[in-house]
């Protein structure tokens, strides 16, 4: 693999890590301002992020080369309302997109069809990201600051389980 591509691999798999822990993070942040259902939410994405960045180490593996491990930086651990997280959320993952968006153009100008066929999943997965934190986002603004509303949002996020991702092309 070109190693222009293989630095930016070792990147996005630095910023899946990263959010993982964000993720994780703003979990802990839920559950102690009592929203048990949208830190299981949050919890479940952090197991998601785990597996995104395992999937892209388990694809440079299959490829035969050396993955470039680095620093994950601390995630923030305040926010002011769940909306506020959710908020967080989308921005975040507006940032991942461009990210591996990013990516995958330096694997088309390194004419690396094999890596950029792998990103495809990646690609539409972040459609889904940004997807379902804008659809929260739009449910928790409506709920606002109803109890009886807030607590039936809570609950329906109390369902969300992890559903390990099978990722086409990790080997
Ligand atoms: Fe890995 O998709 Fe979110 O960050």
């Amino acid at each position: 693999m070109n190693k222009q591509l293989l630095n930016e691999f070792s990147n996005q798999i630095n910023k899946e890590y990263y959010s993982a822990f964000l993720y994780l993070s703003m979990s802990n942040w839920l559950n102690e301002a009592g929203m048990p259902g949208a830190a299981n939410w949050t919890y479940v994405q952090y197991q998601e992020e785990l597996a995104h960045a395992e999937n892209l180490f388990r694809y440079l593996q299959y490829r035969d080369e050396i993955v470039q491990l680095m620093k994950i930086d601390q995630p923030d651990k305040e926010w002011d309302s769940v909306l506020d997280v959710f908020k967080n959320v989308l921005s975040h993952e507006k940032k991942v997109t461009a990210s591996i968006n990013n990516l995958t153009t330096e694997a088309i100008n390194a004419s690396d069809h094999a890596a950029r066929i792998f990103l495809e999943w990646y690609v539409s997965e972040q459609v889904e990201e940004e997807a379902n934190a804008s659809d929260l986002i739009h449910k928790f603004k409506m709920a606002g600051d109803n109890p009886n509303a807030l607590l039936m949002l809570d609950s329906q996020l109390a369902t969300r389980t992890f559903v390990a991702p099978v990722v086409p092309g990790v080997g």
